[in-house]
C-alpha cells in the first residue's frame, strides 16, 4: 500500500537509528504445547517520510520485512509480539477487536505500556473478519501516525478483485504536545483575523466557534489547523498511483486513521458499492460520496471500467476544500494532477447515511436489560472534553454492567462539535437516532453531531475493563473517555 520510496526510507531509518532489542522467548504462560501458529512480530518504529517536499519524522508499525501492520484470516489465533523501539513507552490499541480485555491495549486500563526496548505478547482467536487498524493508545503518539492497517479476511472476499488499502491521516510539522497546549491556551478567544502567510502555531490552531452552540447553531469543526492530509503517507502533489485492472474490480478499504479530520470520501464518476463499516456487512449502498469519520472504516467495491482511465479516489476535509486521495489507473491512461484543493467547500458530515444503513446480520432484538445515559459535554473556552460533565481521572467509577445483559448507550451531544464515540472490546449496532428507532449498522464508531442523539446496543459478552469515548484525539485527552467494567 505505501509507496517502495517511503518504505525504503524508513527501513534505512530503522536500521540507523535503533539497535536490536533482546526479547524474552519464554511462551507466555497457557500457550499450548507442540507447535502453536507462528508470532507475527511487529516494531513501533521511528520513521522518515517527506511531506510537501520537507522531511518529517513520524512513527510507524511494521513487520520486519517492511509490511505495515497485518494482513490475516478469520479462524487464525492473533498471535503478535510488538517491539517498542521508539523512545517513549507504548502500547497498541487493535481497533475493533473483541480480545480479552487484558490485551485491548490502553495504557492504565489494560495494562502498562511497553517500555522503550521491551516487547508484549497477544494472542486471542478472531471472532470476525473485515477492515480494522490499529493504533497506539499512548499519549499523542496517534498524532505522529502511530497507526497501520489491520485487515481480517473472510468468506466476503472474492478472489477476482483486487484489494486496496487506502489509509488517511492529517498531518502537522507542530509536535502533538504543542498543538493540544495551544488548543488548550487558545480556547475561548476568538479567531484571529486572516494574517497572510503567517504560520505560527498560534494560527495554525483555529479559535471558530468558540461558542458552545446548540444544534441549530454551524458546527465547530477542524480545531486543529493540519499541514497536510495524507492517503498512505502522501499528498496529492505526490500521490499513490495504483494499476488496476481495466474491467475488473476492486475493493477499496479505507481507514480513517486521521486524529481529528473526518471526510467525504468522493469517488468522481465511478460508482461505488459500499458493504461493509467498520468491518461490519451492510445491506449494500451505491453512491459515489460517503462520508468517514474519525477511526471509521468503509468497504467500497468498484468495477472499473473497461477503457483506459484514471480514477482518483479522493478524501475531502468536511466543511472544507483541502483534499488528500490515491489515484487508481487502468490501461495505460495519463495520470492527471489533481489539485489539493477541491472546486467546492464540503458539507460537514451529518447522520443521513448512517440512518439509512441496516446490518446485514443485526444483534438478535431483544430489550434492553440496563440504559446509559451519556451526555457529550465540554467547555470550549477551557477546552475541557467531558462525559456527563465528567473529565476522565483514573478515580471515576466505571459505568456498571452486567455480564449476559443487553446494554444500551443513549449518546446526547450538548457541544457544539461532532464527536466520533467508540466502545472498545464489543461490536455494537446503531439502533435509534434522534427518537427513531431502527436496526442500523454494526460497527464500533459513530458519528454524534452537534445537538443529536444516537443510540447504541451492545451484548455485554466479553468481561472485563472497557474504554469508551470519544476518538478526537486531543478531546479523548482532553477527558472525554470513561470506562464499563463487568466480571
Ligand atoms: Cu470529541
Amino acid at each position: 500500500m505505501l509507496s517502495r520510496r517511503a518504505v525504503i526510507a524508513g527501513a534505512v531509518a530503522a536500521s540507523a537509528g535503533f539497535h536490536a532489542v533482546a526479547q524474552a522467548r519464554n511462551p507466555p504462560a497457557g500457550e499450548p504445547e507442540g507447535n502453536p501458529a507462528p508470532r507475527t512480530i511487529l516494531r513501533l518504529e521511528r520513521r522518515n517520510i517527506e511531506v510537501t517536499g520537507k522531511p518529517a519524522s513520524v512513527y510507524g508499525i511494521r513487520q520486519p520485512d517492511g509490511t505495515f501492520g497485518i494482513t490475516t484470516e478469520v479462524g487464525k489465533p492473533f498471535r503478535i509480539r510488538v517491539e517498542n523501539r521508539i523512545e517513549e513507552p507504548s502500547l497498541i490499541h487493535w481497533h475493533g477487536l473483541t480480545p480479552p480485555w487484558q490485551q485491548d491495549g490502553v495504557p492504565g486500563i489494560s495494562g502498562p505500556p511497553i517500555a522503550p526496548g521491551g516487547s508484549a505478547e497477544y494472542d486471542f482467536p478472531l471472532r470476525f473478519g473485515g477492515t480494522f487498524w490499529m493504533h497506539s493508545h499512548q499519549g499523542l503518539q496517534e498524532q505522529l501516525l502511530m497507526a497501520a492497517p489491520l485487515i481480517i479476511h473472510d468468506r466476503r472476499d472474492r478472489s477476482d478483485q483486487q484489494e486496496i488499502v487506502v489509509m488517511l491521516a492529517d498531518f502537522s510539522f507542530t509536535q502533538p504536545d504543542q498543538i493540544f497546549a495551544e488548543l488548550k491556551k487558545g480556547a475561548g478567544t476568538p479567531q484571529p483575523a486572516a494574517q497572510g502567510g503567517a504560520t505560527s502555531v498560534a494560527a495554525k490552531v483555529s479559535m471558530a466557534g468558540t461558542a458552545m452552540a446548540g444544534a441549530a447553531a454551524k458546527p465547530d469543526l477542524n480545531d486543529v489547523k493540519y499541514d497536510a492530509f495524507l492517503a498512505n503517507d502522501r499528498t496529492l502533489a505526490d500521490p499513490e498511483v495504483i494499476k488496476v485492472e481495466p474491467g475488473g474490480r476492486v475493493l477499496l478499504r479505507i481507514i480513517n486513521s486521521s486524529s481529528m479530520s473526518a471526510y467525504h470520501i468522493d469517488l468522481g464518476p465511478l460508482d461505488g458499492e459500499l458493504t461493509a463499516v467498520d468491518g461490519f456487512a451492510i445491506t449494500p449502498v451505491r453512491a459515489r460520496n460517503f462520508p468517514i469519520a474519525v477511526a471509521q472504516r468503509l468497504d467500497i467495491r468498484l468495477a472499473i471500467p473497461r477503457t483506459p482511465s484514471s480514477h482518483p479516489i479522493l478524501a475531502v476535509l468536511e466543511g472544507d476544500r483541502k483534499q488528500t486521495g490515491v489515484i487508481l489507473v487502468a490501461g495505460n491512461a495519463a495520470v492527471a494532477r489533481i489539485p489539493d484543493l477541491a472546486k467546492l467547500p464540503s458539507t460537514a458530515l451529518t447522520l443521513d447515511l448512517e440512518s439509512r444503513l441496516r446490518a446485514l446480520r443485526p444483534l438478535t432484538p431483544r430489550k434492553a436489560d440496563r440504559v446509559h445515559t451519556i451526555n457529550l459535554t465540554g467547555d470550549m473556552t477551557k477546552y475541557i472534553w467531558s462525559l456527563n460533565n465528567v473529565a476522565w481521572n483514573p478515580s471515576v467509577p466505571p459505568l456498571p454492567i452486567a455480564k449476559g445483559e443487553r446494554v444500551e448507550l443513549v449518546m446526547v451531544n450538548q457541544t457544539g462539535m461532532p464527536h466520533p464515540m467508540h466502545l472498545h472490546g464489543h461490536e455494537f449496532q446503531v439502533v435509534e437516532i434522534d427518537g427513531k428507532r431502527f436496526s442500523g449498522a454494526v460497527r464500533d464508531t459513530v458519528l454524534v453531531p452537534p445537538g443529536r442523539r444516537v443510540v447504541v446496543a451492545f451484548d455485554a459478552n466479553n468481561p472485563g475493563w472497557w474504554g469508551f469515548h470519544c476518538h478526537l484525539l486531543y478531546h479523548l485527552d482532553a477527558g472525554m473517555f470513561t470506562t464499563l467494567r463487568y466480571v
